[in-house]
């Protein structure tokens, strides 16, 4: 469900990005954060800080308007997590636009790596609770950063779930981070569904499976079929292409900022074919192309300064053995695991060449 949908639509790209916002419901929240955007936006230019919007974890699609189902895809938004903490470790200040319930910057060292974060917990002998001795060490750094951006008003966290919630915030904080200008940063991790049910073709209620309960499955006259419905016992589903917004993005949204955008492919024939074709198609300034695969060990960037250049950092093998009832190893699993995290790579090449861009713009000035 995921790829593509930075890019343009066809020849009519730009019309159908204007007819989305005119057809598809702003969400509720939208002004509320977008008033709370603004601010720190204003905060970190008077600073004289650069921002970076990052887009993390994948959009879903709902079936229904009051929504029992929804197609959603793999991201665990554990790249864009992971590149919020490189950027506000290079000095930006970040906004996260994220699939709420995904990984966060610093939570994520603990959220997701145990059966539960009590695990990183015990008594001390005055009964007092405490963090394990094994896990102090390194508890601490991450709270020392963490509380560095709080302190710092560094990092500010917008969640989004479905893709026309992110693509309204999409637009409305790249409208707002127009003043930054060339200190503006757009790093589009997030896994974005190529397809959706428009509002007009939504149904309202929760779709019947049993056919003595189906729904109308027409609107009215000349009016399309609701993307959703049963066919006898069959449930039909008819997606509408997203309307593509990088071009949006690069020639309107934010013309001056410097847009990094993410090329996820399964086929490696086609990952540095596609990441090329991106950004001919839209100049903007960097494609970083991976694989579902190795995504965590190997990312290739394509740039129109810089050509193509693979970033890899080194894998270690871990064997994990699998006991059986009687405590038995019947089994040794091999992983492949990155031996460093790629963000903490990939971050500073992307500030180096922000940096390149930001000297640029003050050149043309
Ligand atoms: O969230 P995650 O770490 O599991 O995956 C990251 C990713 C593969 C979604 C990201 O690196 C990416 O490629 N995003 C763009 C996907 C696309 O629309 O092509």
């Amino acid at each position: 469900m995921t790829k593509d949908s930075n890019e343009p639509n066809g020849t009519n790209g730009d019309m159908a990005a204007a007819d989305y916002f005119a057809t598809n419901p702003k969400p509720a929240s939208l002004d509320r954060q977008s008033a709370i955007a603004r601010a720190f936006i204003e905060q970190h230019a008077h600073e004289g800080r650069r921002v970076a919007l990052v887009t993390s974890g994948g959009t879903t699609v709902p079936l229904e308007n009051q929504t029992v189902r929804f197609i959603d895809n793999f991201s665990a938004g554990t790249r864009g997590a992971t590149s919020a903490e490189y950027f506000l470790e290079a000095g930006y200040a970040v906004i996260f636009l994220h699939r709420q319930y995904s990984l966060l910057p610093y939570s994520r060292h603990y959220s997701h790596s145990t059966n539960c974060f009590l695990d990183f917990m015990t008594h001390n002998v005055a009964g007092a609770v405490v963090v394990e001795s094994e896990y102090q060490q390194q508890m601490a750094k991450v709270l020392e950063r963490y509380r560095k951006a709080k302190r710092e008003n560094a990092l500010l966290l917008l969640p989004f779930t479905t893709v026309n919630e992110y693509l309204w915030y999409l637009r409305e904080l790249a409208m707002q981070m127009r003043p930054l200008g060339a200190n503006g940063l757009f790093y589009l991790a997030a896994a974005v569904s190529d397809f959706f049910v428009p509002a007009e073709r939504m149904v309202e209620h929760k779709i019947q499976s049993s056919e003595d309960f189906h729904q109308e499955t027409t609107n009215g006259e000349g009016e399309r079929a609701p993307a959703a419905h049963m066919d006898g016992k069959s449930l039909m589903i008819d997606l509408d292409p997203v309307p593509k917004f990088l071009k949006q993005l690069v020639d309107a949204w934010a013309p001056q900022s410097m847009i990094v955008s993410f090329k996820l492919e399964t086929d490696p024939a086609l990952l540095a074919k596609k990441a090329r074709y991106a950004l001919e198609k839209y100049s903007h300034h960097l494609v970083i192309g991976n694989m579902l695969s190795t995504r965590k060990w190997e990312v290739l960037f394509v740039s129109a300064e810089g050509g193509e250049k693979w970033i890899r950092v080194p894998a270690t093998r871990r064997t994990k053995s699998l006991t059986g009832r009687d405590g038995d190893i019947v089994e040794n699993a091999e992983s492949r695991e990155p031996a460093i995290e790629i963000e903490s790579w990939i971050v500073p090449e992307v500030a180096k060449m922000h940096s390149q861009l930001i000297e640029k713009a003050k050149l043309q000035e």
